[in-house]
């Protein structure tokens, strides 16, 4: 059998304010990584964008040239690790838009993903795009299960901002977690079974925020009582997708500390 073996190496080589992620096509190398259950073929064919698709997102507060602490950001490059797509990051100073970027979206948001010669906006339409040209390895999440965990990142931020420790802020979080609890429990280990999908990489930037501001700001934690829960985050936190495009630990708690105070 004749194979092709991919590696995708995102070593972040930082230019200026673009990283670039590296895609290495290499018929034999020690570190090569070989897949033959998702979007390369066995006879060698792969279905994938040839040249790094560019990423506009947040950079980091903390320390230059890296890549900041936006929860839909990661969605999409979760979403492009995920799909083994190479791509760009452009790192876009939020605090001073500048001109190219805001005539590419004039919303003044990231993420935006350069698609086709188009720049597209917003998570959402930018995964949903992603699937419908890339759809190997598919990612989509029955719509059945699309809104599982849908309400923990609102219950998060109502605890995280709250400063009466009797306001049921707190249960109300952990009432959302104990429900993912035990929908992880007949239906895990991810949302959608035994693989990834769309759901997963929605939730995942989200928890991490939920872990670390919480774990900072209130020495919280999820409760052991939620067992399926843990083990669903130690999972999603190790993912090699997941290690490659996280935000700095000190990028999330300098970001939600005006919430926190406010
Ligand atoms: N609905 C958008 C939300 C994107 C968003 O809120 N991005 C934030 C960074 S985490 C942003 O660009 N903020 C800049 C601003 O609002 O000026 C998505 O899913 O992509």
């Amino acid at each position: 059998m004749s194979t092709t073996t991919v590696r995708i190496h995102p070593t972040a080589s930082a230019l200026s304010s673009t990283i670039k992620h590296h895609l290495l096509v290499r018929p034999s190398h020690r570190h090569v990584v070989f897949r033959n259950n998702n979007s390369f073929s066995r006879r060698g064919m792969v279905s994938m964008a040839a040249t790094p698709l560019p990423v506009c997102v947040k950079p980091s507060v903390t320390v230059p040239n890296k890549l900041g602490d936006c929860p839909f950001c990661q969605r999409v490059l979760l979403t492009l690790e995920e799909k083994h797509l190479p791509y760009e990051l452009k790192l876009v100073d939020l605090a001073h838009k500048p001109e190219w970027f805001l005539k590419i979206n004039p919303q003044g948001k990231v993420p935006v993903v350069k698609l086709d010669d188009k720049w597209i906006a917003d998570s959402d339409i930018i995964t949903q795009i992603l699937e419908d040209k890339y759809p190997e390895p598919p990612l989509t999440t029955p719509p059945e299960k699309a809104s599982v965990g849908s309400k923990i990142f609102s219950t998060f931020i109502g605890f995280l901002k709250s400063k009466d420790p009797k306001d049921g802020t707190e249960q109300a979080l952990i009432s959302e977690l104990s429900t993912f609890n035990d929908y992880l429990k007949d239906n895990g280990p991810f949302v959608n079974g035994e693989k990834v999908s769309s759901v997963d990489l929605s939730l995942a930037p989200k928890l991490y925020h939920m872990e670390i501001a919480l774990g900072h700001y209130k020495s919280w934690s999820v409760p052991d009582s939620l067992p399926y829960v843990k083990s669903y985050l130690k999972r999603i936190f190790s993912l090699d997708s997941f290690t490659k495009t996280s935000a700095l630990k000190e990028d999330v708690i300098v970001g939600w500390r005006s919430k926190v105070l406010g």
